[in-house]
């Protein structure tokens, strides 16, 4: 499971930001994402600049939440956007080739966003959350298996994951866990 874990490393939500990406390097995971909504810039770039050189040391993919400039600044190697982002088209004229992931929240955003070059679709809330301010209504799995059955890229499940449940959108066929809140459960059991 570990091995499908993308662990996103929110500086709001923890307490130790760079030693939760260590941990969660150490621990195997596959991705690791920086999000930060209300860091000013200068606290983001320093702190990308780490995680990044983390990320690199350990050759585990290093994704830039809604930030284009900062992703191109710390040379990370991927970006992730939200539905109000910007679109994919303008986000890869700051980070070129750079692989983008996109938030979706219905079987039609997710369609669009495969069909307009992202490389990972995620998908959620799959579950009940309480991080991420004014939620979209819950996906549940079925929806979630058909988004994996329609789009052509790989899919990341996002969206109240713990490590009781995890192994339900990994069967509907998610590629990748997207954790927040329940990351240090995912690190304790896997060490
Ligand atoms: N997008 C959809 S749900 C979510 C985001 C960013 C928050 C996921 O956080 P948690 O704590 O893993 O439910
Ligand atoms: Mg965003």
């Amino acid at each position: 499971m570990i091995d499908s874990l993308y662990a996103i490393i929110d500086a709001e939500v923890a307490d130790h930001p760079l030693a939760l990406t260590f941990q969660a390097l150490n621990a195997g995971c596959a991705i690791v994402q920086l999000r930060a909504k209300r860091l000013d810039d200068v606290a983001f770039l320093e702190i990308a600049k780490r995680v990044r050189s983390a990320c690199a040391h350990a050759k585990v993919p290093f994704v830039v939440n809604d930030r284009a400039d900062i992703a191109r600044l710390v040379g990370a190697d991927g970006l992730h956007l939200g539905q109000d982002d910007l679109c994919i088209e303008d986000a890869r004229r700051v980070v070129g080739d750079m692989q983008i992931g996109v938030s979706t929240h219905t079987l039609e955003q997710a369609a669009a966003a495969d069909a307009e070059g992202a490389d990972l679709i995620a998908f959620g809330p799959v579950f009940e959350t309480r991080t991420k301010e004014n939620p979209d209504p819950v996906v549940g799995l079925q929806t979630l298996e058909a988004v994996c059955q329609a789009v052509s890229h790989p899919v990341v499940a996002i969206g109240g994951i713990t490590p009781e449940n995890a192994s339900e959108p990994l069967r509907a066929g998610a590629r990748y866990i997207a954790v927040i809140s329940a990351l240090p459960r995912f690190l304790a059991d896997a060490s």
